[in-house]
């Protein structure tokens, strides 16, 4: 638009005086109401108007319409300076003493973002407000810190220990619960993990109004992120769901600092431009700081519009090029384009230009922001913020593309740090870099805490735990611990979802329960849960459901129970965190349990999953028709033979695979209690499959060896024959196992004492753990792991089979006495019918047989012959290609 010359600036001008006289005597919705019919009117007439989703590269605030901020500017600047100061500090003295790294240069644009949030916007939970939450960006955590330290909250010990975690006090690099569960609510350093996880959090906390378990009036979730962290899918992906949730209780502030690590954004465009499009479009309240109030005059004085023309056409490239170098590049490059403009700046000095300052670091236009933001209804709200990175560093690092792992300062750059800031540090001093105090009694501690005490308190507290609930016991669930009798065959899956069942009806617990699908809900057979609970809708239903007329239609409620967040597995994820960390950020403990296609979990949201540990979260994923021979039919993208490898990758990730019903009760009954009753920071991953058969009753005594990980579920009977092996089968393969065990004994007179494996994972810890204990403690007698004891009086090797990869059930070989024969299904899964997959990946009872026989001729029980014989009567063709590699 602005390229377009002006053939008649008289009528524009008309035009124009005409739009303000309607803003000045009857309001700016008049004015909007008047273009609207304006542009239909064009269009209906055949104009063609193209669509522009972004305003003039100017601040969306007119300067007459700010909010004042009721601060001191005064006194906050000298405490944000040092905040700089100390978060600088704290990275070069850590950098100095052990080399373990740290970031400077990002902090230092956003200094001025965090200080107002801290000293007029961010509410501690206190008896009048629910608290804010606050998404730091991760690589800005030193001014964080900094911060703390001259509150009061943290030691220059602690500031000391940055990086350096490992002897206890110390500071972790980024925000992580797990390494400062008091401190760090939200783990954000996996770029785009923080805008998608702030955007479901936002809409859980409505969630869990509308549901009435939580008061969360007035309470805000703000986000702060990168102008290169734009660029991660996450960070994006889910904006729309925001604003067609009407989330106005969610913020996100965008750091646009024109860089990310290695150079600029969007050197050849303009990232605030780029992003304003992209939030009107889906729907935000877009909100851009751009320009510092020293820009307020010129831009008054821009009647012709030639600064803004300019304003516009610059790029970002130039745009951080100017900052890296003084006021009169800025005056020849920028002002001196267009004549008028340098004439407009012609009574400046070169350091009046250079004062010329960007939006984000202009306190005054931030405040103004921010109000405006919180005034917000109907929308969330993005702040665009226009910033320089490593503002302050000078000829160390500001707006240089080397900046963002600059480390290092020399004497010349710390003494113009400080100069710039107003600092009082000796020259003799400063090469000490040492950290800068109030005293207690000056007046900017007074403010400090005089401001954080009208907001509730010290900002950066995590909640460890909340009131805990009280967990039915085990006979709550007693139709699953009895056998299901004949024909009356079912999946594990199906015990889950009766399982649920009891669940949401029971008098403590039902309410808290979290039941969250990513549009797989009648996969699951869940759907009669539609209309038991309702489909959680901000709106209700406004619409007669298709299946009304049945039974279990679809009922979308205001009350619903139900999180049906549509195929978004990273979104589903992101309510389950929210659900599963609600007993520390809304102080209510709720139960999520996320059932998902298995295949579709940790491997495509493992980083979530991941972040999910570290934020110390509580809850249930349901690896659902998990397998990669169970799930017959579906192939090679859909079976899963691996997601229990990775969730043994996640530390307080505790994870099944069982194959009864009964074994389901006894883990989610026990997950139950340990995470709602005990209040332990773990999370449970339980696959459940799709295949259906009989259930047994539970054998006596079972459920504590159920939840180590694995139980003597049927002994064989004694003969003298010598001939005998342990069978160790794990989920749904647990039944070949068992048919394997009847053709071994049937045909080879070989007796069997099978164990049902619910957990690798467990066992494998469980001795881990065992064996480093009997490391350290060489003199006191040996403890015994679990594996081992099972084995201690049994005979005969040992083969295990399981339909997850064979590294999954090769994890015990430590601890296993003699000799170990795993069955797993590594390689591409395919699809076809269970018999026939079992077959093809080696894991049948056939090939169970044959492993087993194989042990047996090792020790020299049998003889090669009667493998052979085997092998040609299950009709298996050795020379067959390797299922791990075809
Ligand atoms: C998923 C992911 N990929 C890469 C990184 C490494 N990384 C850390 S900071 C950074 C650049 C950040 O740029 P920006 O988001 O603009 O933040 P700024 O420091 O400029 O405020 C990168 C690539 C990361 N932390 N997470
Ligand atoms: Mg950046």
């Amino acid at each position: 638009m602005d390229s377009q010359p002006d053939i008649d600036p008289q009528e524009t001008q008309e035009w124009l005086d005409a739009l303000d006289s309607v803003i000045f005597n009857e309001g700016g919705e008049r004015a909007h109401f008047l273009l609207e019919k304006l542009i239909e009117k064009a269009r209906r007439s055949g104009a063609y108007l193209p669509y522009s989703a972004t305003t003039a590269y100017i601040n969306t605030i007119p300067t007459g319409k700010e909010e004042r901020s009721p601060g001191n500017n005064a006194i906050e600047h000298r405490i944000r300076s040092y905040v700089r100061w100390n978060a600088m500090a704290m990275v070069l003295r850590a950098n100095r003493n052990t080399n373990v790294g740290g970031h400077i240069a990002s902090f230092a644009s956003a200094a001025t973002l965090y200080d107002v949030g801290y000293n007029h916007f961010w509410h501690t939970p206190s008896e009048t407000h629910g608290g804010d939450l606050v998404y730091i960006q991760g690589h800005s955590s030193p001014g964080v810190y900094a911060y703390a330290f001259l509150f009061g909250q943290l030691s220059q010990e602690q500031l000391d220990h940055f990086r350096q975690e490992t002897g206890g006090n110390g500071l972790s690099s980024y925000p992580h619960p797990w390494l400062m569960p008091t401190f760090w609510k939200f783990p954000t350093v996996s770029m785009g993990l923080g805008p998608l996880m702030a955007i479901y959090q936002a809409r859980f906390m409505k969630y869990l109004d509308s549901r009435g378990l939580a008061n969360t009036e007035g309470r805000k979730i703000w986000a702060f992120m990168g102008d290169g962290e734009m660029d991660e899918p996450e960070s994006l992906g889910a904006i729309s769901l925001a604003s067609r949730e009407n989330l106005d209780n969610l913020i996100f502030v965008v750091n646009c600092n024109l860089q990310r690590l290695d150079g600029p954004v969007r050197g050849n465009g303009k990232i605030i431009q780029e992003l304003e499009g992209a939030f009107r479009g889906a729907g935000w309240n877009v909100i851009k700081v751009i320009w510092g109030s020293y820009w307020d005059p010129l831009l008054a004085r821009d009647t012709k519009g030639l600064l803004q023309k300019r304003m516009m056409e610059c790029v970002d490239g130039e745009y951080q090029n100017f900052k890296a170098r003084d006021g009169a590049y800025v005056r020849e490059h920028f002002f001196g384009k267009y004549p008028e403009l340098l004439e407009m700046v012609a009574n400046m000095s070169d350091d009046d230009i250079w004062r010329l300052n960007r939006g984000g670091h202009d306190p005054y236009k931030v405040y103004a922001a921010y109000a405006a933001a919180v005034k917000h209804t109907g929308q969330p709200t993005v702040i665009l913020a226009k910033t320089i990175k490593g503002y302050g560093m000078g000829e160390a690092g500001e707006a240089q593309n080397i900046t963002h792992q600059q480390k290092k300062m020399g004497t010349t750059s710390l003494k113009a740090f400080r100069n710039r800031f107003g600092l009082d540090i000796p020259d003799d001093e400063i090469d000490k870099v040492p950290y800068l105090t109030f005293a207690e009694d000056s007046p900017e501690f007074s403010y400090m805490q005089e401001r954080r005490k009208a907001l509730g308190g010290t900002f950066h507290c995590r909640k460890t735990s909340a009131k805990a609930l009280e967990i039915p016991p085990l006979s709550a669930f007693e139709s699953l611990l009895k056998a299901s009798g004949e024909g009356r065959e079912s999946s594990t899956t199906m015990a889950f979802v009766r399982i649920l069942n009891i669940l949401v009806k029971d008098k403590q617990i039902g309410k808290h329960i979290v039941p969250i699908v990513a549009d797989e809900s009648r996969t699951f057979g869940m759907e009669g849960m539609f209309r038991q609970l309702g489909i959680w809708s901000s709106v209700g239903q406004l619409y007669t459901p298709q299946d009304a007329d049945q039974l279990m239609y679809y009922k979308e409620d205001k009350h619903g129970q139900i999180l049906q967040e549509g195929i978004n597995e990273a979104g589903a994820m992101s309510s389950w965190i929210a659900a599963a960390t609600s007993y520390s950020t809304h102080s209510i403990q709720m139960i999520p349990f996320f059932i998902f296609y298995s295949m579709f979990g940790f491997q495509r949201i493992g980083d979530l999953a991941w972040a999910a540990g570290d934020m110390r979260c509580r809850g249930f994923l349901l690896g659902g028709t998990a397998g990669r021979t169970t799930l017959n039919g579906e192939g090679l993208q859909h079976e899963d033979g691996h997601s229990h490898i990775v969730a043994s990758t996640i530390p307080n990730c505790v994870s099944y695979d069982p194959a009864f019903a009964y074994e389901l009760a006894v883990i989610i009954q026990d997950g139950l209690r340990r995470m709602y009753l005990e209040q332990e920071d773990v999370y449970y991953y339980i696959t459940v499959m799709n295949e259906n058969y009989s259930h047994p009753e539970m054998p006596d005594g079972v459920e504590k060896d159920i939840l180590k990980g694995m139980y003597l579920f049927s002994e064989g009977s004694v003969s003298n024959n010598d001939l005998r092996v342990q069978l160790l089968g794990a989920g749904t393969i647990l039944r070949e196992v068992i048919a394997a065990a009847e053709i071994l004994k049937k045909e080879y007179n070989v007796n069997t004492d099978i164990w049902s494996v619910t957990s690798f994972n467990e066992l494998r810890r469980e001795a881990l753990s065992i064996t480093r204990w009997n490391m350290l403690h060489p003199t006191q007698p040996a403890k015994v792991s679990h594996v081992e004891n099972c084995f201690k009086e049994r005979e005969g090797p040992v083969v295990a089979a399981t339909d997850y990869m064979k590294i999954y059930a090769d994890q015990i070989r430590e601890f296993v006495p003699g000799r170990y024969r795993v069955l797993g299904t590594d390689g591409f899964g395919r699809s076809d019918t269970r018999e026939k997959l079992r077959h093809f990946f080696e894991v049948d009872r056939f090939y169970i047989t044959v492993a087993a026989l194989k042990a047996l001729s090792e020790e020299g029980k049998i003889s090669n012959q009667q493998i052979i014989q085997a092998i040609e009567r299950y009709g298996i063709d050795p020379e067959r290609p390797n299922p791990a590699t075809s």
